[in-house]
Order: C-alpha cells, then sequence, then structure tokens
C-alpha cells in the first residue's frame, strides 16, 4: 500500500502533485476531533453559523479561477465546466447559508400539554466523492451537513483530492473551526472503509459506483447509519418524431460526452422514433463531428480527455473491434488520456454499450416504435437516475415524465442538477435526495418533545 498519491494531468500525463494518504490511525484521530467539535459546532448561534457559511462562499468566489485550474490540471475537466463547477460550491453554500436560521420544528395539537418537533444535527458526518466531479459533489454532502450543525469528514477520490484540499483552506480562511471540516485525502479501502465502519461517524453520504455503494450501505447496516448514495445511472434521451429535431440533435451530444461522458446523468442511450430515426441520425452526425475535443485548459474545448489510462481501457473494451460504430468524432493522438466521442448503431439489445454504465463517450442511437415501447426500453435498466424527453407534445411530456422510473427528468432540456431542486435516483442508482429544500432532512434527526401543561 503506498503512502501518497502520485497525481497525474490527464491531458498531458505529466505528474502534477504528490498527495500523501491518511493512514488509519490518523483517521480515527480525525474522527474523535470532529466528534470533540460537535457540541460547540451545533452550539454556534444560527445567524453565526449562517454567515460562516456565507463567508466560506465568499472565498470560494474569490477562488474560483485557482479552484478551476486545479481542476483542469487534476481532472482534465474544460475550464469552462471547472469555472461552472467552482461556481456551484460557491451558490450551494449560499443555498444552504440560509438554512441554520430555517431549521423549522413543528408544533403538534395534543391533549394536555404542548408537543413541539426539533431537528437535531446527527454528529459527525463522512462523505465520500467519486472522481469524476470532485468539486460539486461533495460540497452536495458538505454544505447541507454543516448548515444543520454537523462536523464533517470529506473524504476525496484518490485520484483527485486537489481541489478538495483547496476547500479546506479556503474553508479555514474563513474562520470554520478547523476540526469541524477537515479532508482525509486517501484509498477509499483505508479512509472510506473506516468512516464506514467508526461507529463515532453518524451518517455516510456516498457517490460512486453501485457496487461499491451496495458495500457501503452493507457496512452502514452494521451500525444502522444513516446513508445517503447517489450511484450509477444508464440513463435515456428520448426523442420523439414530433420533437423540434434540429434542436434535440444538436443538444444530444453534450448530453453525453460533457466531462467525457464521466457523468452518471449522461444520456448514453438515445431512443429515437423509428418514423425520425433516420433524419435524426442525420443530424446528429455533423453535430458529433462538430464537438470540440483538446486541451482542456483552452476557452471554447468541449471534451476533454479520460480520468486515467485505466478508465480509458475500460471504456474501449465497450468499442471491440467490429463494433457497430456509426460514426465517431474526434480526438487529439500523443500524450494524454483521449478517446473520440462515439455513437454505434444499430446495437444488439444485449449489446453492453446499451445495457452497462459506459462511463465515457459513447452512446448508442435504437429506434422504438410507440410511446410505450419507448417507456419500456427506458425502464428495462436497473439503475434510474437521470433522462430526457423531447416532443412538442406536452401532454405527452409529462405522461412520459410521469412513467420514467428516474429521480430526474427534462422535457426539451437535458438539464439535470439544479442546486435547489432534488437530485438522486430511483432503483440501483442511489437512496435518497440531495440539493434542494429537503435535503437538511437527510443531514437532521426529528426529535419529539412533549411538555405537559396540566397541574
Ligand atoms: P467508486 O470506485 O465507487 O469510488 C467512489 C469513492 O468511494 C472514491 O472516493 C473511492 O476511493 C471510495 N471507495 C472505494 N472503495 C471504498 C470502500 N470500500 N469503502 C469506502 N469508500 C470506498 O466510484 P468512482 O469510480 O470513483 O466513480 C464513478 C462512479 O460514480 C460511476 O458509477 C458513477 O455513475 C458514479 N457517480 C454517481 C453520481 C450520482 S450523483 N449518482 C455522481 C457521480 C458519480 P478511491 O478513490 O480511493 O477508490
Amino acid at each position: 500500500m503506498s503512502d501518497a498519491a502520485t497525481i497525474v494531468n490527464p491531458a498531458t500525463e505529466a505528474v502534477v502533485d504528490v498527495v500523501p494518504n491518511t493512514p488509519a490511525d490518523e483517521v480515527d484521530a480525525a474522527i474523535a476531533r470532529a466528534r470533540a467539535a460537535a457540541p460547540s459546532w451545533r452550539a454556534v448561534a444560527p445567524a453565526d453559523r449562517a454567515r460562516l457559511l456565507r463567508r466560506f462562499a465568499e472565498a470560494v468566489d474569490g477562488d474560483v479561477e485557482h479552484l478551476a485550474g486545479l481542476e483542469v490540471a487534476n481532472s482534465g475537466h474544460t475550464i469552462g465546466n471547472a469555472r461552472w463547477e467552482a461556481g456551484n460550491v460557491r451558490d450551494v453554500l449560499q443555498y444552504y447559508a440560509a438554512a441554520p436560521e430555517r431549521l423549522f420544528g413543528r408544533q403538534i395539537p395534543v391533549a394536555g400539554g404542548v408537543d413541539i418537533t426539533f431537528r437535531e444535527p446527527i454528529g459527525v458526518v463522512g462523505v465520500i466523492v467519486p472522481w469524476n466531479f470532485p468539486l460539486p459533489i461533495a460540497s452536495w454532502g458538505f454544505a447541507p451537513a454543516l448548515a444543520a450543525g454537523n462536523t464533517v469528514l470529506v473524504k476525496p477520490a484518490t485520484l483527485t483530492p486537489l481541489t478538495a484540499l483547496r476547500l479546506r483552506a479556503l474553508a479555514l480562511d474563513a474562520g470554520i473551526p478547523e476540526d469541524v471540516f477537515q479532508v482525509l485525502p486517501g484509498q477509499g479501502s483505508v479512509v472510506g472503509q473506516r468512516l464506514v465502519d467508526h461507529p463515532d461517524v453518524g451518517k455516510i453520504v456516498f457517490t460512486g459506483s453501485t457496487d461499491v455503494g451496495t458495500q457501503i450501505m452493507a457496512g452502514c447496516a452494521r451500525h444502522v447509519k444513516r446513508v445517503t448514495l447517489e450511484l450509477g445511472g444508464k440513463s435515456a434521451n428520448i426523442v420523439f418524431a414530433d420533437a423540434d429535431l434540429e434542436r434535440a440533435a444538436a443538444a444530444a451530444p453534450m448530453a453525453v460526452f460533457d466531462n467525457a461522458g464521466q457523468d452518471c446523468c449522461a444520456r448514453s442511450r438515445i431512443l429515437v422514433e423509428r418514423s425520425a430515426f433516420d433524419r435524426f441520425m442525420a443530424l446528429l452526425e455533423p453535430a458529433v463531428a462538430g464537438v470540440r475535443v483538446g486541451d482542456p485548459s483552452l476557452d471554447g474545448t468541449e471534451m476533454g480527455p479520460l480520468i486515467s489510462a485505466g478508465h480509458r481501457s475500460s471504456v474501449a473494451a465497450f468499442v471491440p473491434e467490429g463494433a457497430p460504430v456509426a460514426f465517431r468524432g474526434t480526438a487529439p493522438s500523443g500524450p494524454g488520456f483521449w478517446f473520440p466521442p462515439t455513437v454505434l448503431a444499430p446495437v444488439a439489445p444485449d449489446d453492453p454499450a446499451f445495457v452497462e454504465e459506459v462511463f465515457g463517450p459513447v452512446v448508442a442511437v435504437v429506434p422504438f416504435d410507440d410511446e410505450a415501447d419507448a417507456v419500456r426500453l427506458a425502464n428495462d435498466t436497473p439503475y434510474g437516475l437521470s433522462g430526457s424527453i423531447w416532443t412538442s407534445n406536452l401532454g405527452r411530456g409529462l405522461r412520459v415524465a410521469r412513467a420514467v422510473e428516474t429521480g430526474n427528468l427534462s422535457v426539451n432540456s437535458n438539464a439535470s442538477v439544479r442546486y435547489g431542486t432534488p437530485f438522486g435516483g430511483f432503483k440501483r442508482s442511489g437512496l435518497g435526495r440531495e440539493l434542494g429544500p429537503d435535503a437538511l432532512d437527510a443531514f437532521t434527526e426529528v426529535k419529539n418533545v412533549f411538555i405537559a401543561t396540566d397541574g
């Protein structure tokens, strides 16, 4: 087991940094510090906790360019995306900065006294983050957790710890006490596992693969530990013949190739009504050819490299020799973990690229016969995270949105995430919801108190 992770720029393969892994005994010490800090953090007056979170948001805002540059170098994200991601952390912090003063309980009518509910913090929250969106996904856990009065330990992915470490420095600058928000880089099998196993961590927020998430849920069950899971996806982009086909085809590439397809919400299945199939493919081809793939640090680049050589191999396995490639975009040659945008059609119903999460820039396009067939195909997956419906018939848009078994649907749009609305998966895509007004529920326990008024 290595004592440090060598951080590699996925676009150049140059070494960017070396980050020490946190050993198990230091994880335990950090958990003890977080536990000791919890009573004083929850006792901070609501307005003061709100002020500290707003100052943290301001510190992030002042550091957007720096954070974005780190993410480009560490993760190969395009500079445009990385700026959005850093801005999303700011926005999520600002949004939940309003929460400490609005953690309302209820007064419930009962006989013989007054009954009131409180929303108490859970205590210590562990946030385990994947490598695909290191900045936003960390904040979707830590911002509401801190707002609700919990102390937080963030475990970034081994491949991408740099922006989380920077956020920790910004939090300290903003005045968040040092044991209230800690970042513990290191391996999942050591740091992540310890957060799951340790009885003093009251809640785990995990984002990552369905396989690891399933193990984490089992680990949390041993302590009846609270858990939120955001896992994999195999989302469908459903295009009806009555849709604005030009718009749907123009938008489809970035609905799957954004972040080089390393997106749990990637619409990696495009389902097109049979009567519009040929027309849609004719419109899709130039849109895919036009995706600007290259140096992610340049403004205007739309797609960068994959995260690692190992991940590129697993993506490439979905496009073996003889795969039904309809057309492809471009990718640079030379150093870097590049893979061109790739469109597969026609695919067999059991083609792994149509059935499994690819997590790379590969999409399968499949025809459907009618609305019922579209819904059947969309739901024929163990996942249920996201998806899109393109149609000019609003009634059909709503009907299909209600019928597709996923947590986040967009009609005539490929949007998935807004900090003010709930995000999460049906079926094996996860458990619980992040973001939006209800996320605080996942970081608090409801306490009921009855006060007798007789006698
Ligand atoms: P994973 O391999 O599952 O890793 C995710 C995180 O868990 C990493 O920090 C990892 O640490 C850690 N980990 C690994 N084994 C662990 C264990 N036994 N105990 C505790 N923690 C452990 O996923 P990934 O490859 O990083 O990310 C890709 C997956 O994430 C995809 O399936 C994708 O769909 C999913 N994802 C889902 C969403 C949402 S919101 N649903 C968002 C983004 C990504 P190491 O880095 O050290 O391995």
